[in-house]
């Protein structure tokens, strides 16, 4: 297996596929032994559905790639990034509700409440959330714990009303509404969809000691790939299968939101996303070859088919 060193060493050779590969791999195996199965057995197995039925694992595998771009090890990271991926577990477990988006699919199994039911699946949210938490204040080795703590607060809020929920807020408010503005549309990804993948990326930067020009420069970044991540899923939602997307296709539609396609057409909305990642790479031209994983990254995030 060639690593990522090796391929940094080379930059012509930096491939794509292996990096994601070999990094989704390695989280894969730190998520399973971050929650193994306890009693009261429901649970600890409601939580493990859900988080351990794949997914591409982004958020952490930003968060690795950014302490390391900032001179961190990977192995300082892992506590954060798996808790990243079980708070956005979390919240798509709370997201497939029926008193929320309602859906019978994520990840191509069941959804969460589908096999648990409604008490379980709330549970198993919760339980992902704080269990987040509790993970990086353990389990974090060979950080400042300054650095620590800054990061604990940083997830809380890019999780709570500032962020995540009030992006959920304000989509559950806009539903079934014609005359949603691109201002409004803006605010609910920023907040719902862009909050958590800036703190996958400011996360993986302070646990490496990054300067405040460096949290400023990789919060543009993330901020860019965060509303192009957002643009290309509502794409997907028009463009692709269930078999391809794991859930439900076409769900934006049924729901009647207003999305970006439906403001500017599949066209422009593509176009919005490339010159956000084009921009997104720009603002890390200071890094050199060492910006290329979080490069190329930005570059999947438009590319991918699910
Ligand atoms: C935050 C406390 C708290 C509660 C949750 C339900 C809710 C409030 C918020 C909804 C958040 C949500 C589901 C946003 C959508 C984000 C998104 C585009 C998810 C899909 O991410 P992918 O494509 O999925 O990375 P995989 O499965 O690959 O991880």
């Amino acid at each position: 297996m060639v690593t990522t060193d090796e391929q940094l060493a080379h930059p012509q050779t930096f491939d794509l596929k292996t990096y994601l590969n070999q990094q989704k791999g390695e989280v894969e195996a730190a998520l399973e032994a971050a929650v193994p199965l306890a009693e009261p057995a429901t649970i600890y197995e409601a939580m493990r559905y859900s988080l351990l039925a794949g997914g591409k694992r982004l958020r952490p595998i930003l968060c690795l790639a950014t302490c390391e771009l900032i001179g961190g090890t990977a192995a300082m990271a892992m506590p954060t990034a798996c808790a990243l991926e079980m708070v956005h577990t979390m919240s798509l477990i709370h997201d497939d509700l029926p008193a929320m988006d309602n859906d019978d699919y994520r990840r191509g199994k069941l959804t969460n409440h589908k096999v648990y039911g409604e008490d379980m699946a709330v549970l198993a949210g919760d339980a992902l959330l704080t269990y987040a938490f509790e993970w990086i204040a353990t389990q974090t080795e060979n950080v400042l714990p300054q650095q620590v703590l800054r990061v604990i607060g940083v997830l809380a809020r890019a999780f709570g009303p500032a962020g995540v929920v009030g992006g959920q807020v304000v989509d559950l408010e806009s539903e079934g509404k014609t005359d949603t503005t691109v201002e409004t549309l803006h605010y609910i990804h920023t907040h719902k969809t862009g909050a958590l993948l800036e703190a996958c990326v400011v996360c993986g930067a302070i646990l490496a000691g990054a300067t405040e020009d460096d949290l400023q420069r990789l919060a543009k970044y993330a901020q860019n790939i965060g509303l192009a991540f957002q643009i290309i899923d509502d794409i997907l939602d028009i463009t692709a299968t269930q078999e391809e997307l794991g859930k439900t296709a076409g769900k934006d539609l049924q729901a009647q939101k207003v999305t970006y396609p439906s403001l500017w057409g599949l066209e422009k909305s593509k176009q919005e996303a490339d010159q956000l990642i084009a921009e997104a790479i720009a603002s890390l031209d200071h890094y050199g070859d060492k910006a290329i994983p979080l490069k190329a990254l930005a570059q999947y995030i438009t590319a991918r088919k699910n």
